[in-house]
């Protein structure tokens, strides 16, 4: 079902592009024609300064958060939002008494006209002290991450693209259990993990003009150019997210793992690079715009995305479609931002869209700000063989198989998770 969700809105918006172009550009997958380039310097401040110690590194941090803002996910507002917290159900016994399921819905007091946040939580009954939690967003509702039957199913614009489980933008009940497959909540909660999750939609349609009824409607400048896009709004989300889990004893909020896959992905660096509180950053293929370096000709482009997807990002990163060379950072500082924080990224050999060398090449230069912390980021620049595992702070592996979130990826997670963040 997944492949048939990203397969769909994948020739969705190629035959847009044929459409509107006489052919569709073709993109390299040939690693000799790559072509060179050079990387900022992330350990260099913009006035050409070296940075060599903790507190220099903390200005610079400042300074690469401001450039991205600017040049990619644009600014989220700085305002604190008054949020309300209200918990719709707690099932005592869910996933055959394994676990307690809580759902939250997440208020903006503020702005009564916005819907919430809905967020399901599962927490270990086993737990006799409060959990460390995995907490990402999901695709297509609460309800498809779980085959349980008394999770409501979402009521949100949800995508046509992926057939009968959704009819005129809204789920139907096909569409329960159906990424249950990517979150394996029995394993996750056996291992003492809880899982946090919520539509990403409830915190703004994935839509180009989806942000008329999220989060962007009523925070931030549309007028501007460095205005925040969908990634930057579904970040923001994850952090509220997090805001909630603070005020919940079920779970250790020392110990939330922001964790994204693919466009999710994307958000959950961004989410993670921001918000120190997140104490590691799982990025399950998130490619483009994600881990992966956008200055590599390989797989997707900074212009592709920016022209399939205009409102992830802000308007002023579309201008470095035809001059990427141009842009004032790469991804792998967008890594270097969550060190010295445990970051695992994950590629799949048959996801080469993604560009699996890139989104490695991304953690391999985060390298220098984990060093200064006197840790070891992966540890090694050569790229590692599939399904080899690899790293010690920063963690990378190449899967088997396609554009996917499986239980090979959660081995690495959980075992990632129990060394360092326990
Ligand atoms: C693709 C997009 C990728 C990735 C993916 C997904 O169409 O090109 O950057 O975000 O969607 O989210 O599954």
């Amino acid at each position: 079902m997944n492949r048939i969700l990203l397969g769909v809105s994948i020739s969705f918006f190629t035959i847009r592009f044929a459409a509107g172009q006489a052919s569709e550009p073709t993109y390299n997958y040939d690693e000799a024609k790559v072509g060179t380039y050079t990387l900022p310097d992330p350990l260099r401040m913009t006035n050409g300064k070296k940075v060599t110690t903790k507190g220099e590194w903390a200005k610079r941090r400042t300074e690469l958060l401001q450039l991205f803002a600017d040049n990619v996910y644009g600014q989220t507002p700085n305002q604190s939002v008054r949020l309300r917290f209200q918990t719709t159900h707690t099932e005592p016994n869910a996933l055959g008494g394994k676990a307690i399921r809580k759902q939250v819905s997440i208020f903006f007091a503020d702005y009564p006209k916005l819907q919430p946040i809905d967020v399901v939580l599962y927490v270990p009954k086993a737990a006799k002290k409060p959990s460390p939690v995995f907490l990402g967003l999901n695709f297509c509702g609460n309800h498809c991450i779980t085959n349980e039957s008394d999770v409501p199913l979402s009521t949100r614009w949800m995508t046509n693209a992926i057939g009968e489980v959704s009819v005129n933008s809204r789920a139907t009940e096909k569409s329960r259990g159906m990424q249950a497959r990517r979150w394996p909540l029995d394993t996750i909660l056996a291992r003492g993990y809880a899982v946090a999750t919520a539509y990403y939609g409830d915190i703004e349609p994935d839509y180009p003009q989806g942000w008329q009824t999220g989060i962007r409607s009523v925070l931030g400048d549309t007028t501007k150019a460095t205005n925040w896009g969908a990634i930057g709004a579904w970040a923001w989300g994850m952090s509220r997210m997090l805001d909630y889990l603070q005020t919940e004893p079920g779970i250790d909020s020392k110990r939330v793992i922001a964790f994204g896959h693919s466009r999710i992905g994307k958000a959950a660096a961004w989410a993670g690079a921001q918000d120190e509180r997140f104490a590691a950053v799982v990025l399950n293929e998130s490619g483009e715009g994600g881990a992966a370096l956008a200055r590599r000709w390989y797989g997707e482009t900074v212009e592709r995305i920016n022209t399939s997807f205009p409102h992830w990002f802000c308007k002023q990163y579309k201008s470095y479609n035809k001059r990427v060379a141009e842009l004032p950072i790469d991804q792998h500082e967008l890594l270097a931002l969550i060190a010295p924080r445990p970051l695992y990224v994950a590629s799949a050999d048959g996801d080469q869209w993604s560009d699996p060398k890139g989104e490695f090449l991304g953690a391999v230069g985060a390298e220098p700000i984990y060093r200064l912390y006197g840790k070891t980021g992966l540890g090694t620049t050569t790229f590692p063989a599939i399904d080899q595992p690899v790293g010690q702070t920063v963690r990378y592996h190449d899967r088997t198989g396609k554009h996917d979130v499986t239980n090979y990826d959660w081995e690495q997670y959980l075992r990632f998770a129990d060394e360092l963040v326990r």
